[in-house]
């Protein structure tokens, strides 16, 4: 470990947990490195209201563009950043699109992590750096078993899980294979108002908001019976700090224990703003997967029992904060309308 303020690396710090980790480690002090894409738009909305003049004295928050996908930008940026924690929360994210995508998400999703793993190793700071792996409950696909735990066994379902299982094998592999404190956080879904627009969470919030202001009539969706163990990203960037803080490396489910179907978040969402989510909600087949995972819920015990975590945040209050935000959200578009 370095000597001086911590410094944390995150990737896909510009993603919805990436910006709330963003916020936690400035908070508590960290001077923070993150990886940034280029793209043809503007990408680091979720994280401009972090920005710090690069020319001001103490600054602690450091942005570089660079790709998992390259992995001469990883080894510049793990030399320059010198990190004592790595966050590698970088990926193609999106189930449904690693369907159409399956070789870029093995590419980014899978092979982006070994890449930044060797980066490490071969900038000597595979001892010094601790590194969290952004793993997922899609690792279990339709699991035959609940709720999962650290024993239930790999069996993904789609590209992404796929993808998502190597990376997870290859962080445990490097941790028994030349001793890194590497570990692999298995969350369950967690949402908030940044989450993103195609995440069926967000996308019935953010059409709630529309269709309360008049700016919007239906919204399309797929599977409404799908269950899922919806958590705030909020509480769940703290279990990912929390495991690098661990005496151990160790493996670890984060989840709420509790299961709601999509029908139950959208009634609850038109609920929240006097709107009978029937009258308003169409299947569209295009949103079914050509494989579904029906159902996911976790059992974080043993996070509990090792790092005192646990959820905050309840299911009612994350729909009530979401809808809240994308309310204001589509009041401010609605008043942009000539
Ligand atoms: P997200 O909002 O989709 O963010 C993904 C991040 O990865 C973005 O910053 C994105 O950059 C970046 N990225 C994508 N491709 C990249 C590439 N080739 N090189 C560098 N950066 C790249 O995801 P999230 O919800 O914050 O999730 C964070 C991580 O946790 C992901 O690995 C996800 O798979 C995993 N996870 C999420 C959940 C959940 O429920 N949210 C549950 C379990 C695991 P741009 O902003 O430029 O697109
Ligand atoms: O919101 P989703 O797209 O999330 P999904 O597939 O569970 O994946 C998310 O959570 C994973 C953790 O388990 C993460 F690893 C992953 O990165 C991502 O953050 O879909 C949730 C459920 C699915 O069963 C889907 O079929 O909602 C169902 N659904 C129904 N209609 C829909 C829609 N999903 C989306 N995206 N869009 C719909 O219109």
């Amino acid at each position: 470990m370095s000597e001086g303020r911590r410094r944390a690396l995150i990737t896909g710090i510009t993603g919805q947990d990436g910006s709330f980790l963003a916020e936690l480690l400035l908070a508590r002090g960290y001077e923070v490195w993150g990886l940034i894409r280029k793209a043809s738009l503007f990408n680091t909305q979720r994280i401009d209201h972090l920005y710090q003049d690069p020319h001001a004295k103490d600054v602690r928050l450091h942005l570089r563009y660079g790709d998992v996908t390259d992995g001469a930008s990883l080894l510049r940026l793990v030399q320059e950043a010198r990190p004592d924690e790595v966050y590698h929360l970088a990926a193609q994210s999106h189930v449904q699109a690693s369907f159409q995508l399956p070789e870029l998400t093995a590419e980014v999703t899978g092979l982006g992590t070994v890449r930044l793993l060797e980066a490490l190793r071969q900038a000597g700071l595979a001892q010094q750096a601790r590194f969290y792996q952004a793993s997922t409950s899609e690792l279990f696909g339709d699991a035959a078993t609940s709720p999962q735990d650290e024993e239930t066994p790999i069996r993904p379902c789609s590209p992404y899980g796929a993808a998502k299982a190597y990376a997870f094998h290859i962080v445990r592999t490097y941790r028994e294979a030349y001793g890194m404190f590497a570990v692999n956080g298995i969350l369950f879904n967690h949402e908030s108002e940044r989450r993103g627009e195609t995440f069926v969470t967000r996308k019935i919030t953010r059409a709630v908001g529309r269709i309360a202001c008049g700016l919007q009539e239906r919204l399309y969706l797929g599977n409404l019976d799908a269950e899922r163990d919806w958590g705030f990203a909020g509480d769940y960037v703290e279990a990912m700090a929390l495991m690098l803080q661990a005496p151990e490396p160790v493996d670890l489910v984060i989840a709420t224990g509790q299961r709601r179907s999509v029908r139950e978040f959208a009634a609850l969402a038109f609920e929240r703003v006097g709107l009978d989510w029937e009258e308003h909600v169409e299947i569209d087949p295009r949103y079914l997967r050509p494989a579904e995972v029906n159902t996911l819920v976790g059992d974080a015990s043993r996070a509990r029992e090792l790092l005192g975590w646990r959820p905050r945040l309840e299911f009612e209050a994350l729909v009530a904060r979401m809808v809240d935000a994308d309310l204001a959200l589509a009041r401010r578009e609605a008043a942009l309308r000539p």
